[in-house]
């Protein structure tokens, strides 16, 4: 988990500054997907190696965020004004994996120390990286990092070396072939090298990747050729000598057994990379950026290829060919379309706001207005998603629904699960898609899967979707980010709409998930006479839900204060709900620990007399939701249970609620009424805001919290 970052110009001139503003920018809108070290590489000047000339590197790497870098930058007087009218530069921002936030740890990695061949970052694991960094190890390679990323830097190196002692001078996309044959686990990577001046290879697998493309003129074609290789003569070479890859074959046979690059290979710089070519067929200018999500290259450009796993983007003489690590398959698609992002540059900024998870908390009444924007009918009461109505017969068939989620997507599916149940009778568990996988829980044909995922690459969802369609379940996306890797893979869905969320604290995308999970459960039961009144009441109440949540963000000074005078110098905070607010119970308590660092547990309102209440005293800071639906009753008695033990709590209650006479309240935190369903909408609003005043008062970076990061890409 991390984000990487390439810019590449050709026929345009650009200084080197300019080259390192641009990836710096790149890292600082990629922040949130680690920030724990940072670093880039450009290129230096020429210098006399031997009889050759070589262009130096600048790599300049630091631990501690963005900005620290930007620093380093000023301090170390890199030179700004050298232009290059084509140029390759490499940026990283890392949550390490393999080896402390270190200088040494950081990346770019290098092939060597002493001229830096082969630089390369890396977003992932590679988990077969101790076999491999003792065999380099032993073909004396010297690492200088404990990182796992080091050794593919060395294996460019090392095949490289073997190709020229075999006669070939690679090309850059075959080597990286090569070198992706002994790698195993997850990546999203980038290599640059002097040896391939001005060239770049991109590549994937369980991580994500694109390449924002921008030109004066428009392009040709809006998609790239997918180039396969003609490879049957080498595959059958290689399986004539046993060559399947260096740890197999580690004997000190390697050597000879080594097939370089087949020599037809080394000129095929064909151009089929139709779309970059001008009108008399003459390269025209152009920059292409590499990134980890598409808001990094919005502010220079809408045009986007995203990549597949196994595709390699090598970028050369202002071209982008894209080529397949692995042999075709059948059915698989021969073309990857440049595909236009709807996005504004706005989305991405902070405007007013102090932080984006403000901001995004913020934008609630928008966000969940677009999540319904164009589908819902209110006059009518008609539910129409687009992306799942050729699919709603099938799921109406099923077996049983399976959400799987983590962390607040999770919850989401939790809050829902009950009016998914209740309005179209098919049995739904809920499940985290670490235990779901840890499990090896059955799943069948007849199964209906629906993943939710903000960003759509949480490594554990992305892995259990690949186990549900081995096992031929039907798979359904409820996801924010256009174009990843889980609105790809399944085989319909939902984008929920809520615009890009920066903070890594996820709020908007909650609230948005929820309401796109209850237009789903409408959908399936839309047919349903008997439940058309049920319906009316859910849409009448979507309808209001923008507006009700405007007023809930009024309370944000009563919050303020109340995280002021009582919360802040607290260890431990308990939130208890029932029904359709134990959800929001779990989400305020993920909430408030991940961005205050807090203590805090959501608590079944009705387990407390099974142990939580030893934990209830005068001092104990306890939250309770006790607004009005079925279980209202018992939640009540809940609340009784703590004040009978001196507890104070504070309860969100609905607007004008005298529920229990002040004094055994600490305070009540009125929040309009809605459908019970729909209410965990409107009540999750209040907890959002405690847990980021409570970060503010403690000084904590809110939009960059100890030890998390926004996208999950590791198991
Ligand atoms: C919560 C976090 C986190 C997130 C999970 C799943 O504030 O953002 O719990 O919800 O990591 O992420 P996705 O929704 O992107 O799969
Ligand atoms: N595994 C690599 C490291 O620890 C990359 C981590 C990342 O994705 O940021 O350096």
């Amino acid at each position: 988990m991390c984000g990487i970052f390439g810019y590449v110009n050709f026929l345009v001139d650009k200084s080197r500054g300019e080259i390192i503003d641009n990836l710096i920018e790149g890292l600082q809108r990629l922040e949130y997907r680690g920030y724990d070290s940072a670093g880039l590489a450009v290129d230096g000047k020429l210098i006399k190696d031997g009889d050759e000339e070589i262009m130096n590197n600048i790599i300049v790497k630091t631990p501690g965020k963005v900005k620290v870098l930007k620093q380093k930058v000023i301090d170390d007087k890199i030179n700004r004004t050298d232009i290059f009218d084509n140029h390759a530069g490499i940026a990283h921002t890392r949550w390490a994996t393999h080896g402390q936030p270190k200088e040494e740890n950081c990346h770019p990695h290098r092939s060597d120390s002493t001229k830096g061949e082969f630089i390369v970052v890396h977003n992932g694991i590679i988990t077969n990286f101790s076999a491999l960094r003792k065999y380099l190890l032993s073909k004396g390679h010297i690492f200088e990092s404990e990182t796992d990323t080091e050794c593919i830097a060395k294996l460019f190196k090392h095949f490289y070396d073997l190709n020229l002692k075999a006669g070939v001078s690679p090309d850059l996309n075959e080597l990286t072939k090569q070198v992706l044959h002994e790698l195993e686990g997850s990546y999203g990577l980038l290599v640059k090298s002097y040896h391939y001046p001005g060239e770049v290879c991109g590549t994937r697998k369980g991580s994500p990747l694109l390449v924002g493309v921008k030109t004066d003129k428009k392009l040709k074609v809006d998609f790239v050729d997918v180039e396969f290789e003609n490879n049957a003569a080498q595959q059958q070479q290689q399986q004539a000598n046993g060559h399947s890859s260096l740890l197999n074959n580690h004997s000190t046979s390697l050597d000879s057994g080594f097939i370089p690059v087949a020599p037809g290979e080394q000129n095929l710089r064909t151009s089929q990379s139709r779309a970059f070519l001008s009108e008399d067929d003459l390269p025209m200018p152009v920059e292409f950026f590499l990134s980890s999500d598409p808001a990094s290259v919005i502010q220079h450009t809408k045009k986007v290829l995203f990549l597949e796993d196994d595709d390699i983007a090598h970028i050369y003489d202002g071209e982008l060919h894209i080529h397949r690590a692995s042999t075709k398959s059948a059915g698989e698609s021969t073309v990857r379309p440049i595909q236009t992002l709807e996005m504004e540059l706005n989305e991405i900024m902070k405007g007013p706001y102090k932080h984006f998870m403000q901001k995004e908390i913020f934008e609630q009444p928008d966000s969940t207005f677009n999540t319904m924007r164009g589908r819902i009918d209110f006059e009518n009461s008609i539910v129409t998603l687009g992306g799942l109505k050729a699919f709603l017969p099938t799921i109406r068939r099923c077996r049983r629904i399976i959400m799987i989620a983590c962390g607040t997507s999770y919850h989401s599916c939790l809050a829902t699960r009950s009016i998914f149940e209740e309005l179209t009778e098919i049995p739904v568990s809920v499940e985290l898609a670490s235990d779901f996988l840890d499990r090896r829980s059955p799943v069948f044909r007849d199964d209906t899967c629906v993943f939710v995922s903000q960003s759509g690459e949480t490594a554990d969802s992305i892995l259990a979707l690949q186990y549900c369609l081995e096992r031929g379940a039907l798979t359904v996306g409820i996801v924010n980010s256009v174009g990843s890797s889980m609105s790809r893979q399944t085989h319909c869905g939902v984008h929920i709409n809520a615009g890009p969320e920066i903070g890594v604290a996820s709020t908007k995308a909650y609230t948005s998930q929820y309401i796109a999970l209850v237009m789903f459960a409408l959908s399936l039961s839309n047919d349903s006479i008997s439940k058309t009144k049920r319906h009316e009441e859910i849409i009448k109440g979507l309808q209001k839900i923008p507006e009700q949540i405007k007023k809930v963000l009024n309370l944000e000074t009563k919050i303020k204060k109340l995280c002021n005078d009582d919360l802040n110098d607290q260890k431990s905070l308990l939130l208890l709900g029932r029904g359709y607010q134990f959800a929001t119970a779990l989400e305020g308590a993920l909430k408030i620990k991940e961005i205050s660092y807090m203590h805090s547990e959501g608590v079944l309102a009705g387990e407390l007399k099974h142990g939580v209440l030893a934990l209830v005293d005068d001092k104990l800071p306890i939250i309770a939701f006790a607004t009005r639906d079925s279980l209202f009753p018992k939640t009540m008695s809940a609340i009784e249970q703590v004040t009978a033990r001196d507890g104070r709590p504070i309860v969100i209650c609905n607007e004008g609620d005298a529920i229990i006479s002040n004094d055994k309240v600490h305070l009540t935190l009125e929040v309009p009424q809605t459908v019970d369903c729909l209410q965990g909408l409107l009540n999750v609003i209040p907890v959002q805001l405690i847990s980021y005043w409570l970060a503010v008062n403690r000084g904590i970076d809110v939009d960059f919290p100890r030890n998390l990061a926004k996208s999950v890409t590791v198991e």
